[in-house]
């Protein structure tokens, strides 16, 4: 995949590009990411890319012939190749915005900075709008390496066999389950003894209980949109029906029992 990125701090990408998979994957052929100069397509002494808006107003607005100039010259390059401006204005990005970018054969990504680009830009020379969140960045360099960072490792061969996406919080609609390493014991907390049996079956069946069990906890919204297999919702009522023991044993005058400690096959690292 060819990645232009359009910015007026094309240095910003050095350290970005520089490490770990993303350089790997530069590195493989896999992906090719170039950080152009907006500057480069400004005219005049100054190389001027910004300008006040019209009707006045506080703040800069990035200049159009520049923005329009670079564009074209990544069009060029690649007729095919999605245009996308990165603004707080855009769609929210998500996992499965990543994995449709993902299948891209090139993206330019357009860095707005200042108040924002001239609308005849926004409106004539831009195929997609994204936002990372909602909250204002100085500029949308930091959000493009967030997006390029994200749709890359979606791309076939980029993460190696023991890094596959397909086990990823979101991938399925849940977060991810508990991770443990070495030490067995660390401080008061030991590792769940199922994951130490052998029994693959057991440790999918715990590693999807913990999946929904810290997503109903920490993003029950996720479990909302999520169409939740049979397998899954006898997961979710077992625990339903484990904290319903407990409550109704707590209503007759009961104290301790082992409902919780029934419900809590997790081993103590849910709760
Ligand atoms: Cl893509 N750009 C800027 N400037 N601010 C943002 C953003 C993008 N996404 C969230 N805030």
């Amino acid at each position: 995949m060819n990645i232009e990125v359009l910015t007026i701090f094309p240095d910003m990408f050095d350290s970005f590009l520089a490490y770990g998979i993303v350089s790997r994957a530069i590195k493989s052929g896999r992906i090719r990411v170039s950080p152009v100069n907006i500057r480069d397509y400004a005219a005049g002494k100054h190389r001027q890319t910004d300008d006040r808006p019209y009707g006045g107003g506080a703040g800069m607005v990035m200049m159009p012939e520049p923005l329009a100039g670079s564009i074209n010259a990544a069009r060029k390059k690649d007729g095919r190749a999605k245009v996308i401006l990165l603004t707080p204005q855009g769609r929210p990005f998500d996992q499965d915005t990543a994995g449709k970018l993902a299948k891209e054969s090139g993206l330019v990504f357009v860095c707005g900075r200042y108040e924002g680009v001239d609308e005849r830009i926004r409106s004539d020379y831009i195929d997609d709008e994204i936002s990372i969140g909602d909250y204002v960045l100085t500029g949308g360099e930091i959000a493009a390496m967030v997006v390029i960072d994200a749709v890359i490792r979606l791309i076939p061969g980029v993460l190696g066999s023991d890094e596959s996406a397909t086990a990823d919080s979101f991938s399925n609609g849940l977060l991810e389950h508990a991770h443990y390493t070495r030490p067995q014991i660390f401080r008061a907390g030991a590792v769940p003894d199922v994951l130490l049996s052998g029994n693959h079956a057991k440790i999918d069946e715990w590693r999807l209980e913990s999946a929904l069990v810290r997503t109903f906890l920490k993003r029950p919204d996720l479990l909302e949109k999520k169409a939740l297999s049979s397998r899954e919702k006898a997961i979710l009522k077992k625990w339903c029906d484990n904290i319903e023991r407990l409550v109704s044993g707590q209503d007759s005058g009961h104290q301790g029992g082992d409902a919780l400690s029934r419900a809590d096959t997790l081993s103590g690292e849910e709760p």
